[in-house]
């Protein structure tokens, strides 16, 4: 009797321990799924792709959303009080849009000849370059911010710098005015064009997030050509990861 009273309670407390195990396992398991859901392509994401050209493109962020973090990169973002320049065939030229870069602490990043120093990230950018890790899995160290009206362009050229990981994408993401992106092969452009491939033209939207994956900057040339008929302004961010282990990318 006194046994079977013992394992009755024993048999009742069993029970409980596993209505809660299983409790605890189901609240786990719905943690697992809402982090995996974070990680597993929250966005539909659009494959664009040619010869040696593998680019993902989304909206990432919802218009609403889109027009707070364009405000709030306003008030934060501090641009190039100098001219933006670059250096090409050890020629420096004024770009024509307003310059910024962000990153972890001790980063810079040599770009088109001139080196840039990473300022400490902002809150929002911290945010963005979060959303865009969730998103796609990939962890970025630095961001190029670029300030454009309708007259401001970007002539064409690669990232594809030497202090890049060469494994990670470039995450470019849009705020603002849509404004055209045009890629060019290499072998199919200037003078020297000995192949015929088509140009891959996009759009790239409000809130919209574009990766550009391994091998794209390899072979393909990227340009924002000018559109006078553009009023409104456009922040573009490309998140990069840069390789620390080369002396050159510390400051
Ligand atoms: O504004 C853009 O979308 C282009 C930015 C870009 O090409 C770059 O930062 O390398």
């Amino acid at each position: 009797m006194h046994k079977t009273k013992r394992s009755s309670v024993n048999s009742n407390t069993t029970k409980k321990l596993k209505v809660e195990d299983d409790e605890v396992k189901e609240k786990h398991a719905d943690e697992e799924d809402a982090d995996l859901a974070e990680f597993a392509n929250p966005v539909p994401w659009q494959k664009i792709e040619s010869e040696e050209l593998d680019c993902d493109y989304a909206l990432l962020f919802p218009k609403e959303e889109a027009d707070a973090l364009f405000r709030k990169l306003e008030e934060e973002v501090v641009y190039a009080t100098e001219e933006a320049q670059v250096q090409v065939f050890g020629k420096v030229y004024s770009i024509p849009r307003k310059q910024a870069t962000y990153g972890d602490a001790g980063l810079a990043y040599i770009y088109s000849g001139v080196k840039r120093l990473a300022c400490p990230w902002t809150p929002t950018l911290e945010h963005i370059k979060e959303k865009v890790t969730k998103t796609t899995g990939q962890t970025f160290n630095f961001v190029l911010v670029n300030y454009k009206d309708g007259l401001d362009h970007m002539g064409e050229h690669r990232d594809d710098e030497k202090e890049l990981d060469p494994f990670c994408p470039i995450a470019s993401v849009s705020l603002g005015a849509t404004r055209d992106f045009i890629f060019r092969h290499r072998d199919a452009r200037g003078k020297h064009a000995h192949r015929n491939i088509d140009p891959v033209k996009l759009e790239l939207a409000h809130g919209s997030l574009l990766l550009m994956n391994p091998p794209t900057n390899t072979f393909w040339y990227h340009s924002l050509p000018i559109r006078k008929k553009v009023t409104k302004p456009r922040i573009n961010l490309t998140f990069r990861r840069i390789l620390i282990s080369g002396k050159k990318c510390i400051a």
